[in-house]
């Protein structure tokens, strides 16, 4: 297997934990989303990524793009340990958690959204710094909402056992922390998210533990 990644992107984040939870060995990629102009705009990157963006994961000739749609079929490919509870109603909840991240937080303060915001809106760098803060601090509560008020939330979002939900909030917190997003409110994200991350696979993907980290 073979991962196209950039040490601080989440997404990428999320993939390589799965990776290290289930043990499975590949090959690192570095895609620099900042140097030459972002190389993820070079043609060779957009045959395998048509919407230029990081992670693909190449497995058995296959390029996979979208980092849920990759850990599920991983998790559908290597199904130890399971990221995703075997009961309907428990693994909606999990996907629902993680999608509150995947989809509600992280698309909103991407990369190619917050060069948009500078050119052409014209917004500063303190406006850019507050909408990725307004961003993560409200979709982060809502997510504390969803966590505080659940008997199945325990050591890790959903039980206490690592799942998606898990691999999605960890690396929004470290980039929420980059940015010096207030927390103080979110005890229960915090508490799960420094869990998480002290275990060793999460250990292993952490931004500053990969190749390419600066
Ligand atoms: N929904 C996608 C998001 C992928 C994504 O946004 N990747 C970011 C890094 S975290 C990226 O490649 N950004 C490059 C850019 O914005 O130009 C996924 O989950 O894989």
């Amino acid at each position: 297997m073979r991962l196209y990644s950039y040490f601080r992107s989440s997404a990428s984040y999320r993939v390589r934990i799965a990776l290290a939870l289930k043990g499975l060995p590949y090959e690192y990629r570095a895609v620099h989303l900042l140097k030459e102009g972002g190389q993820q705009m070079q043609p060779d990157f957009r045959q395998l990524s048509p919407d230029a963006l990081v992670p693909v994961l190449e497995d058995e000739g296959q390029a996979l793009t979208q980092s849920l749609a990759i850990i599920e079929y991983l998790d559908e490919t290597h199904p130890q340990p399971a990221l995703l509870p075997a009961e309907p109603a428990e693994r909606a909840r999990v996907r629902a958690l993680a999608l509150t991240i995947a989809c509600d937080i992280h698309p909103l303060n991407n990369l190619r959204v917050l060069k948009y915001l500078k050119n052409p809106l014209g917004i500063d760098q303190q406006g850019r710094d507050d909408w990725y803060r307004h961003w993560v601090e409200s979709g982060l509560a809502a997510f504390e909402r969803m966590l505080a008020g659940s008997p199945r939330t325990g050591q890790c979002c959903h039980g206490d056992q690592p799942t998606l939900a898990d691999l999605c909030l960890v690396p929004q917190v470290y980039n929420a922390r980059r940015l010096k997003a207030d927390l103080d409110a979110m005890p229960t994200v915090v508490r799960i998210a420094d869990h998480c991350a002290a275990l060793p696979a999460f250990e292993a993907a952490h931004p500053d533990r990969q190749p390419d980290a600066e």
